[in-house]
């Protein structure tokens, strides 16, 4: 008989390859030695430091489940790992790290030309180059297929296409070197996707206006993208992939990595909240910890953390196999972001007072879940994805 253990409740640890588990390690190191210290500035004063993503790449982290091109080539619960090490520190450290590996590289990967594979992959993998992804836009959230960003044949240059149309809510977007955006084709009505080089645009045609005092996720550094006839090669577009195929392949990704991220947030309020609560006394000298109602609140939230990386698991594990539906998906980035948004929440009342400052990072990780279950599909837009599947009746419009 094994004894328990409150920070691995199902024993998922044994489940890891010998890799996987070391490079848990080297990423759970990384974020605790030079995420966490960080962490309180940045998200008072709104700032992201760029290095961060040069730090990762050294480490191997960005785009790691991609092979070749400068990248790791490592397992799906091994890219999972690393997810949930960066957000134990913060949501917002995960966004900037899912937007360059999951959508904005793996997009690459996945739909680039070779030579767009081998001109951006190897920088974007050192963290030497930066990316965002531009789907949402100011009246097209959750109907991406709505979007009115359009791609005309260029006025004047030749072998160019122009590119005009606004994106909002996009992260990394004020510092992105690369911008993969996705916009209709006129000729066609199809959506594609372009990448665009910041550094070829002539000055006027394209802003990347930050959008500042955020609730959430404010050490992550979110916004606009603003296309004015900027001036794209055509061998910047995705070659084949036409229509919301292409953004949602690379959201498949992103997602699955979210389940495991905001698992890695709930875990640390967790151990907060357990930490706190057994040293805070109320009542003749009792630790909190001793309540019934405090346990019960730190037996739900175990338990939701604990299902998650299972969940998370065999999805990744299905994912190599090439067995996994987008579905299978959406039910994990649907569960785990709610049920670590609820659990966190609910962990927040253990802090008493103490947890309107933000030294206990609790009140962080509440705001911040509140967006993971906003973005890469709200909540209850993966329940419809998941009720069509199950019915056949789609009841989005
Ligand atoms: P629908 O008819 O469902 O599908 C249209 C076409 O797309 C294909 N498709 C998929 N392909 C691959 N993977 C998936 N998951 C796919 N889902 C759909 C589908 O097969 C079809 O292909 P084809 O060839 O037949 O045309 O399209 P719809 O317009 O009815 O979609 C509805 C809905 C709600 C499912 C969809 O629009 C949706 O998922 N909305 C949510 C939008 C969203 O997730 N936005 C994310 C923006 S990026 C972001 O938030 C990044 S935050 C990053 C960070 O900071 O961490
Ligand atoms: P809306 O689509 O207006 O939805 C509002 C509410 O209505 C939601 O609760 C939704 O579930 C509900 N709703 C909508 N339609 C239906 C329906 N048919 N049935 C039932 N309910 C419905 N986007 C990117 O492209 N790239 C990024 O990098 C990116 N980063 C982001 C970073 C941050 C910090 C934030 C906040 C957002 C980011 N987003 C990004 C945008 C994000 O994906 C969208 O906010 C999200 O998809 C929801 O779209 P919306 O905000 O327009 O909400």
């Amino acid at each position: 008989v094994a004894t328990f253990d409150w920070k691995d409740p199902l024993g998922a640890q044994g489940l890891y390859t010998e890799e996987e588990t070391a490079i848990a390690e080297t990423a759970e190191q990384y974020c605790q030695e030079k995420l966490l210290p960080r962490v309180l500035e940045a998200y008072r004063k709104e700032e992201y430091d760029k290095r961060i993503l040069e730090e990762m790449g050294e480490l191997g982290f960005l785009g790691s489940s991609i092979q070749g091109y400068g990248c790791a080539g490592v397992s799906s619960v091994a890219t999972g790992l690393i997810t949930r090490a960066v957000e134990r520190v913060d949501s917002g450290y995960r966004s900037g790290f899912s937007v360059q590996s999951s959508l904005a590289m793996g997009g690459i990967a996945e739909f680039g030309s070779e030579e767009q594979k081998e001109k951006f992959l190897p920088p974007m993998a050192q963290g030497k180059m930066v990316g965002c992804f531009g789907l949402t836009e100011p009246n097209h959230g959750s109907d991406p297929g709505s979007m009115e960003s359009v791609a005309k044949p260029h006025p004047s240059k030749e072998g160019y296409y122009s590119l005009s149309g606004t994106k909002t809510w996009i992260t990394n977007s004020p510092i992105a070197d690369v911008l993969l955006v996705w916009a209709k084709l006129q000729e066609t009505g199809k959506i594609r996707g372009f990448l665009i080089e910041r550094s070829q645009c002539p000055p006027g045609t394209l802003e990347t206006p930050k959008i500042g005092d955020k609730n959430g996720l404010r050490a992550s550094i979110t916004g606009m993208i603003q296309m004015d006839e900027v001036p794209v090669p055509k061998e910047m577009m995705f070659p084949e992939v036409q229509g919301l195929k292409g953004p949602f392949s690379c959201l498949n990704n992103a997602r699955y990595g979210i389940a495991w991220g905001v698992i890695g947030a709930l875990e640390d309020a967790i151990s907060r909240a357990r930490e706190y609560a057994l040293e805070r006394k109320q009542f003749k000298g009792n630790p909190i910890a001793k309540y019934q109602l405090v346990q019960k609140k730190l037996a739900d939230a175990s338990t939701d953390a604990a299902y998650g990386i299972m969940a998370a698991y065999q999805v990744g594990r299905l994912k190599d196999e090439g067995k996994h539906a987008p579905e299978m998906i959406s039910m994990i980035k649907r569960q785990n972001c709610d049920r670590a948004l609820i659990g966190a929440r609910n962990l927040q009342e253990i802090f008493g007072g103490n947890a309107a400052s933000d030294e206990y990072h609790i009140g962080r990780h509440v705001s911040n879940l509140f967006v993971t279950q906003t973005y890469e599909g709200q909540s209850d837009i993966h329940s419809l994805i998941l009720g069509r599947a199950i019915t056949g009746i789609q009841a989005f419009v």
